[in-house]
């Protein structure tokens, strides 16, 4: 792993990387979760479980196996390795086997789709990888804001292989860098943003990118597409679903209709604290539709755990609801109109994970 100090991480931050560069951004210094009063882990566990009824979630494709194994095979060419993650979700995208792949190798962190979250969200998370020695470079690849500099960076991270090149009399060659992380967080949308035109392939869904592939950036940088990889199995059903909601595992592993009414439940969860950006009444306000809480009988039958603190909604009542209003009461279609809703950033920014203080 890369020192923080190699990377920049102790010198100014360049304009436009760091989470305050945004407009909107709190004031300096402030505590983007001052509004809540309980940890935000404890706060969110409890609302996110899929209900009692619904099947666990499991995802592991056979082209996602091959790809490990081509991974595995080309990690030797590679000099630095680009971990790509979802800031919507920075620690569900994060790779068990990573530490294993990258070995000693120079690693950069991207917390990719920074627009998807607000300013408050990116600066509690910028502290929490900071204090663990790690800098997080933000970047939105669709726009390519922060792309620049992530491009700096890893020549940066590369110049000591260089060096060493040079001094053994050998010449210079381009950094060869690898774009590792789960399917969908925008690894290829990074390349084409990169070397400024499409030359891989980059859309809403996961496992978009089949087979490796090396692109040049320039004189200085090779970059290795690579198939999104997921552990073999997801252990944790909490992550499992903010994978679910950020369309990171196919939708053929789980069951739209429970995601969806998780994903309203986790929307209650998130509301008062300030830097998920959940606005209030959110799924009323767009969707026309108020979202009651569920009654103690009923909450003990569905066996359903109640958000802390907070009264547990009726998620079942909202989706029938709504879906009378808006899809001629197909709840499945409208179970599928609010997860795409939230995919397209329809909702407005909304973190769906942050740290503990
Ligand atoms: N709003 C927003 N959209 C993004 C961002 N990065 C990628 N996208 C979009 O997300 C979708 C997925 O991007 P891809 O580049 O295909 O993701 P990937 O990681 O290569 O996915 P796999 O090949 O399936 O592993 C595309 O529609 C991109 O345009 C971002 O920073 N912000
Ligand atoms: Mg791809």
């Amino acid at each position: 792993m890369v020192d923080p100090a190699e990377q920049g991480g102790g010198e100014p931050r360049e304009e436009g990387n760091g989470p305050e560069a945004d407009n909107g951004a709190g004031p300096a210094g402030a505590n983007p979760l001052e509004n809540s009063s309980e940890p935000v882990a404890a706060r969110l566990e409890g609302a996110t479980v899929l209900s009692g009824a619904a099947p666990t979630i499991q995802w592991y494709p056979g082209h996602i196996a091959k790809a490990e194994k081509a991974l595995t095979d080309h990690l030797a060419q590679v000099d630095l390795v680009i971990e790509v993650r979802d800031a919507r979700i920075p620690l569900a995208t994060g790779h068990p086997r990573l530490r294993r792949w990258i070995g000693t190798k120079p690693h950069l962190l991207v917390l990719n789709r920074r627009d998807m979250v607000s300013a408050s969200a990116r600066q509690a998370w910028d502290g929490w990888f900071r204090a663990r020695g790690q800098t997080p470079w933000w970047c939105d690849a669709k726009a390519g804001t922060g792309v620049k500099q992530l491009q700096q960076a890893a020549i940066r991270a590369g110049e000591g292989l260089n060096a060493r090149r040079i001094s053994r009399g050998m010449k210079a060659r381009p950094v060869r860098a690898l774009m590792l992380g789960f399917p969908n967080v925008g690894k290829s949308a990074l390349i084409n943003r990169l070397v400024r035109q499409k030359v891989v392939e980059s859309a809403r869904k996961a496992g978009v990118t089949r087979s490796l592939r090396w692109v040049r950036l320039g004189q200085d940088l090779d970059l290795l597409d690579a198939p999104g990889v997921l552990p073999p199995r997801l252990d944790n059903q909490q992550a499992a679903l903010r994978l679910a909601l950020c369309d990171d595992i196919g939708q053929a592993a789980y069951d739209t209709e429970a995601v969806a009414l998780a994903f309203v439940r986790l929307l209650v969860a998130l509301e008062p604290l300030e830097a998920a950006g959940v606005a209030p009444g959110l799924l009323e306000r767009r969707y026309g539709v108020p979202l009651n809480p569920l009654v103690a009988a009923e909450l003990e039958e569905r066996r359903q755990p109640a958000a802390p603190g907070a009264a547990a909604p009726d998620a079942e009542a909202w989706l029938l609801a709504a879906a009378s209003r808006h899809t001629s009461g197909d709840g499945l279609r409208m179970a599928q109109r609010l997860l795409d809703d939230f995919r397209r950033s329809l909702l407005g920014p909304i973190a769906l994970e942050l740290p503990d203080r």
